[in-house]
């Protein structure tokens, strides 16, 4: 096996972890997170084996979506540090051998931001053109809103303006027009800036919203795909293993084209929406099933390219690619307090909370989540299995300062809690129970496992490279799925039942595998016919590689 095409792909194989600076650790006593903050912690994020940090949004904003209303493309909001901080972070997160990606949120500007306002107050603004207008919304319905019940339609009228702004997001997010030249021109610019600054890619926001044109007036007919490909190859021109991780919630079948088809020149990475759905109503019924199907769905990714895997993130867990009664099922198990659903799509909790708090279900979980293809994107707090606060509002209950201890504060802040800039979780869930100080000094903690884990994923290439095929078998509950890359094999076999169970699984075309070695557990076992005979626990799961005749035995 080859450690260097692993390193060569970085983000193919690697372990990605999503944090808000604003929430994650403050130092100077003002209740929000900072860069020093996080610089900080640099070392225990190392420390769990994470390789690359994506970070929310840090821009200047006025903070009505959580940072994703900028209004300045090139800084960093005051409250958090400066760009001098942001830096320190990326060399001292290089330092340690992990990379920094930002969010690219260029679907939409806040409505604060200097351009807007300009493109507002003149129609003969070099800006008015750089948003999308209209004085007759009536003929746009098609657009659904992003957020139902918080957005009236997606067209607004501005009486300075006299005339109507696209906005597929909040009120307050006019859309920009991306079949503008200039518009385009400065989302090069803003990529080639932190490029400079030191980043290694970017997370791009909402790109089917991104490249959209239908039900814009005066639309060119250009495919919008073509702009995609340029962004990518100006990407690679400046610096040739930067990344673009995408956010496209989209069934597979359409999700293909935002890789670039077989040339794979469009985005690095694609969320894998679908999985991530059908992952939930297989722990719901307790059957794999649903979990097979959405894999066996997937469109083979091109060279390059890879699948970013997550069970939660930053926004509510949302559903939409679940039928009606799907969704339902979801939710009876998961959420069915009103209070706990949003959009009528979405969930917003936590993934320890849903599971009961059941944590052999929740390393199960997770511990598919690592063996899946693609790359693995944790979103803080997970490692300690945080839980959400609904008390907080909208997806905010998800977004509640990291809890590094039991102190008040959760060693987030020194400031009074009453001012933080998010309400930290409680009860159960709450820094008294679960936070990183007693889970290091815990063997047994789910930090501890998650450490080991993290390490075993990135010693076992095969998952994120290796061709991968599901092995049918008997036991409804059970997913196992095999990766072989050059020469080497794995299997991964998870349990989505509380019961125990036998399972036999073939392996096929590997006569001369002697020896199975529990790559979680660490227990060997000499396999004498080219069957594997496994007992699962309830919840069970197991990473196994086989070893072949002649081959050396992983440590
Ligand atoms: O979300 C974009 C998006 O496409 C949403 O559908 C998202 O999947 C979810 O439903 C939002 O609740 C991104 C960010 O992830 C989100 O936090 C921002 O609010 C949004 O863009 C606007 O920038």
């Amino acid at each position: 096996m080859s450690i260097r095409t692993t390193s060569d792909q970085w983000w193919n194989n690697g372990v990605f972890y999503c944090l808000d600076v604003e929430t994650f650790l403050d130092t100077d006593g003002d209740g929000c997170g900072d860069l020093g903050g996080l610089i900080d912690r640099v070392d225990y994020l190392a420390g769990i084996g994470v390789t690359a940090l994506w970070l929310m949004p840090f821009y200047p904003t006025p903070d009505r979506d959580d940072g994703y209303d900028i209004v300045d493309f090139y800084g960093v909001d005051h409250r958090l540090g400066t760009l001098g901080d942001f830096v320190e972070l990326v060399r001292t997160a290089r330092d340690r051998g992990m990379r920094v990606i930002v969010d690219l949120v260029v679907n939409h500007t806040s409505d604060q931001h200097p351009w807007f306002q300009s493109a507002r107050s003149d129609p003969s603004s070099p800006y008015r053109d750089w948003y999308v207008w209209t004085d007759d919304p009536e003929d746009h319905e098609q657009m659904e809103e992003v957020f139902p019940g918080q957005q009236k339609g997606v067209w607004a009228y501005d009486r300075k303006a006299k005339q109507y702004y696209l906005h597929r997001f909040y009120g307050h997010q006019p859309d920009l027009n991306i079949a503008n030249p200039a518009v385009r021109e400065e989302i090069a610019r803003i990529i080639g800036f932190w490029l400079q600054v030191g980043v290694s890619g970017f997370r791009v926001d909402a790109v089917p919203f991104l490249l959209e044109l239908e039900g814009v007036p005066d639309a060119p007919t250009v495919d919008p795909h073509q702009y995609l490909k340029e962004l990518r190859a100006f990407l690679q021109r400046r610096q040739g293993d930067a990344i673009l991780l995408g956010e496209v919630n989209l069934p597979p079948d359409e999700q293909r084209r935002y890789f670039g088809d077989e040339d794979g020149d469009e985005l690095h990475l694609v969320f894998n929406f679908s999985v991530m759905q059908r992952i939930y109503l297989g722990l719901a019924r307790h059957d794999a099933t649903a979990v097979e199907e959405a894999m066996r769905e997937l469109p083979p990714v091109p060279f390059d390219s890879q699948w970013a895997t997550f069970l939660r993130n930053h926004d509510e867990l949302t559903l939409d690619q679940l039928s009606e009664d799907e969704k339902q099922e979801v939710f009876d198990a998961f959420g069915p307090d009103p209070d706990m659903q949003l959009f009528d799509r979405g969930l917003r909790r936590r993934l320890p909370p849903m599971l009961g708090g059941d944590v052999d279900r929740v390393k199960m979980a997770y511990s598919l989540l690592f063996s899946l293809p693609g790359t693995p994107v944790l979103f803080y707090g997970e490692e300690i299995g945080m839980g959400e606060n609904l008390a907080a509002e909208g997806r905010a209950a998800v977004r509640t300062p990291m809890q590094w201890s039991d102190e008040p504060g959760a060693g987030f802040s020194t400031a009074d809690p009453g001012a933080f800039a998010a309400p930290v979780a409680e009860g159960e869930y709450g820094p008294l129970a679960v936070n990183v100080t007693d889970q290091r000094r815990d063997p047994d903690s789910l930090l501890n496992w998650f450490e080991r884990l993290i390490r075993r994923r990135r010693e076992t290439p095969e998952f994120g490279l290796g061709e991968w095929r599901i092995i049918d078998n008997d036991v409804p509950a059970v997913l196992a799925h095999r990766c072989d890359w050059q020469g080497a094999t794995v299997v991964a076999v998870h349990n989505f039942s509380p019961e125990p169970c036998r399972v036999r699984l073939d392996l096929d075309g590997l006569d001369d595998v002697v020896a199975v070695h529990d790559l979680l557990d660490g227990v060997r076992s000499d396999l004498h016919e080219p069957a594997l005979d496994l007992t699962l626990d309830g919840y069970g799961h197991q990473w196994l590689r086989l070893r072949r005749r002649g081959q050396r035995m992983t440590p």
